[in-house]
C-alpha cells in the first residue's frame, strides 16, 4: 500500500485531494508532469477508494489516542461546622480527612471539578487518572483518600483562607451544609455523593500522588462528557476517623506545577474525522498529507507514523 499511495501522490494526486482544503500542496511535481495534474477523475478516486479499503481491511487498524491533561476548574471545601460559616473558595489549597484538637476535631472533604469541554463528544473515554499535590499534612501517616462521584452541583465562592480554618463563607461557596452559600442547602449535611469510590490510594507526607485509572474513574467521566449537565465532580474524602490525618492539597489557585490535573486519555469518534467537524474531507485529507511520515495529527491508527494506511482509512470513510 505505500508503494501505490506513494506513486499516486508523487504524480500530482495531492493538489487535486487537496483543494477541498484550499491549502494545494507543491506543484513541483505538477510541472514535471503535466499529464497528471489533472487526472484526479472520479474513476480514480474510486479506484484509490478500492484499493483502500483493501489496505483498511488487511491493516485492521487501532484507533489512535488522544490525550487530554486538565486543570480543575473548581476546587473547595466542605469544612464541617453547625452552620456551614466557612469556606475557602479560592484558597490555594484544599482539604480531606479530620483536623486535630486545634481545629475542633471536625472533618474536611473536599470538592474537585473539570472540565471536558475540549474532548470531542462522542469520544470514548479509554483512561483517566487524576494527580494532585499534597503540600502539608497533620500526620506523616498513610491515610487513604478517595474519589467519589458528587451527586449535586456546588460551588466555589470568592472566601480566602491560608489555613484548614477556611474564612467567612462567602457567595456562591460550597460548605458543609450549603452547595451555594448562603441559600441552597445539600440534602445532607457533609454533601451528596455517591457510596461508591472511583479511586482511592494512600498518601502519606508531603508529595505529588497520583490515583491511577479505573473503570470507575473512566466510567464518570464518560458519564459526564455524555451528559455534561451531571458533571459535579468528585469528593475527596479522607480518613475520618484519626485526629490530625488531614491532608493538604494544592488547588486551582496553586503555583501551576502542583495544581490538581487530570489526564484522560479516549479515541475520538471518527478517527478519520481529524479534525471534528463530522465530515471526512479534504480539510481532513490536507492535514494527513502535512504530517505524512511523522507522528501527526493524520496518524489515524496510531501507528507513530503517517502513512498509506492511515491515507486508506480516511479515504474508506470519505463523506466528502
Ligand atoms: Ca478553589
Ligand atoms: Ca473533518
Amino acid at each position: 500500500m505505500e508503494r501505490v499511495t506513494g506513486a499516486v501522490l508523487d504524480q500530482g494526486q495531492r493538489t487535486e485531494m487537496c483543494a477541498d482544503a484550499k491549502a494545494p500542496r507543491s506543484t513541483d511535481s505538477n510541472r514535471r508532469n503535466p499529464p497528471y495534474a489533472e487526472a484526479m477523475t472520479e474513476t480514480t478516486r474510486l479506484n484509490l477508494l478500492v484499493l483502500a479499503a483493501s489496505a483498511t481491511l488487511a491493516a485492521a487498524p487501532a484507533a489512535r489516542a488522544d490525550q487530554v491533561v486538565l486543570t480543575s476548574v473548581a476546587d473547595n471545601t466542605l469544612i464541617e461546622d453547625p452552620a456551614g460559616a466557612y469556606s475557602c473558595g479560592t484558597a490555594q489549597y484544599f482539604f480531606a480527612g479530620r483536623v486535630g484538637i486545634n481545629g475542633a476535631s471536625t472533618l474536611r472533604r473536599g470538592a474537585l471539578r473539570f472540565s471536558f469541554s475540549s474532548i470531542p463528544a462522542g469520544s470514548t473515554i479509554t483512561s483517566v487518572s487524576l494527580k494532585m499535590y499534597c503540600s502539608a499534612v497533620g500526620l506523616t501517616s498513610s491515610y487513604t483518600v478517595s474519589l467519589k462521584k458528587m451527586n449535586a452541583s456546588w460551588g466555589e465562592g470568592p472566601s480566602t483562607a491560608f489555613g484548614g480554618g477556611g474564612a467567612p463563607s462567602a457567595e456562591g461557596d460550597v460548605t458543609w451544609l450549603h452547595r451555594f452559600y448562603p441559600n441552597t442547602l445539600w440534602s445532607t449535611a457533609g454533601g451528596q455523593f455517591s457510596s461508591t469510590t472511583s479511586a482511592s490510594r494512600s498518601v502519606a507526607g508531603q508529595g505529588s500522588y497520583t490515583w491511577t485509572s479505573t473503570a470507575q474513574l473512566v466510567a464518570d467521566v464518560q458519564g459526564w462528557l455524555d451528559n455534561p449537565a451531571t458533571n459535579f465532580g468528585w469528593l475527596v474524602q479522607g480518613n475520618e476517623t484519626v485526629l490530625q490525618s488531614a491532608k493538604r492539597f494544592d488547588s486551582r489557585e496553586a503555583a501551576a506545577a502542583t495544581r490538581p490535573q487530570l489526564t484522560v486519555v479516549y479515541t475520538r469518534p471518527n478517527p478519520s474525522d481529524v479534525n471534528n467537524d463530522g465530515k471526512v474531507n479534504g480539510v481532513d485529507l490536507a492535514t494527513l498529507l502535512s504530517s505524512w511520515g511523522s507522528n501527526g495529527a493524520g496518524d489515524i491508527n496510531g501507528s507513530g507514523t503517517v502513512d498509506g494506511v492511515d491515507l486508506a482509512t480516511l479515504l474508506s470513510a470519505w463523506t466528502g
